[in-house]
């Protein structure tokens, strides 16, 4: 491992899971009978705004009650410690990996914890709820929605995203399902770029077949000795 320099680390809900924060799909991919893909969509937002906002509303709520775990402590001290390039990129809409200390922190999917006015295209610090359509911080338009990313629209800064794993000499995907594309097709790009790739998940992912090693179990134990490993070598 003496010739690996920048790393590209992907995660996604499996990193949270023991902070008991559900992945989707741990969830059944349902909520209150409604599919995840149903809820999480411009569409579902703009149908029924009320649904969409008391499930972004609830997990807004319930994120700020949970606390890293030795998953995200050993990203940040691989933040911390490693001395070459890295990337963490993260599928995630929760704060746990900047909680535990990490920095070099990229939210593809956006974050709880702001609110993005569609009437100014402002991004304000939110940890309240938003389906008592309150006013935007900035215009006063009562035009905000949660700032996360839905299906059919354009994850957050992929062109740095693309430009790191250009870079990378390792590529490490840990706790996603691989179901959620463009994320879902990293590990292919990384192929195409002859990076090195390693899963860690609690079980084969559905690209488990496309990595050069796979690592199976909890985050909170295969993610900590990999960072010891990788910051040994
Ligand atoms: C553990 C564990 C433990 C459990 N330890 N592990 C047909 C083909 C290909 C693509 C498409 C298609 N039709 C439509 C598309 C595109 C679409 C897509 O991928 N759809 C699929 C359903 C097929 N994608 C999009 O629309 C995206 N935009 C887009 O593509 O724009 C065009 C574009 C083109 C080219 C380049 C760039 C852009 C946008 C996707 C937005 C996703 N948004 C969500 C919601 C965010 C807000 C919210 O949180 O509500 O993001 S959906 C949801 O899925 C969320 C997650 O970030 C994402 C991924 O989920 P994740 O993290 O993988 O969670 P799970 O639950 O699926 O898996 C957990 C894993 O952890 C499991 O494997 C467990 O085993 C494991 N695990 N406990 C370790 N303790």
């Amino acid at each position: 491992m003496t010739d690996i320099r920048n790393i590209v680390v992907l995660t996604g809900a499996g990193v949270s899971a023991e902070s008991g924060i559900d992945t989707f799909r741990d969830a059944g991919g349902l909520w209150e009978q409604h599919r995840v893909e149903d809820v999480a969509t411009p569409e579902a937002f703009e149908r029924d705004p009320e649904l969409v906002l008391r499930f972004y509303d609830m997990r807004r709520e319930a994120i700020q009650q949970k606390h890293p775990n030795a998953a995200h402590e050993a990203l940040a001290r691989l933040d911390r410690e490693w001395e070459g390039g890295l990337m963490i990129v993260t599928q995630n809409v929760d704060d746990l990996h900047e909680r535990a200390g990490a920095r070099r922190v990229v939210h593809m999917h956006g974050t709880h914890l702001n609110a993005w006015c569609t009437a100014c295209d402002v991004r304000s610090p939110w940890t309240g709820t938003l389906i008592e359509r309150p006013a935007c911080p900035d215009c006063g338009e009562r035009s905000l929605r949660p700032d996360v990313v839905w299906f059919g629209e354009m994850p957050y800064r992929m062109d740095e995203i693309f430009a790191a794993l250009r870079e990378a000499d390792l590529f490490v995907s840990i706790g996603t399902s691989g179901a959620v594309y463009p994320a879902a097709g990293f590990v292919r790009n990384a192929n195409d770029l002859g990076v090195r790739t390693l899963e860690l998940n609690l079980e084969p992912s559905q690209g488990s077949a496309w990595f050069d090693e796979s690592r199976h179990g909890p985050a909170t134990q295969v993610v900590p000795p990999w960072v010891d490993e990788i910051l040994a070598a």
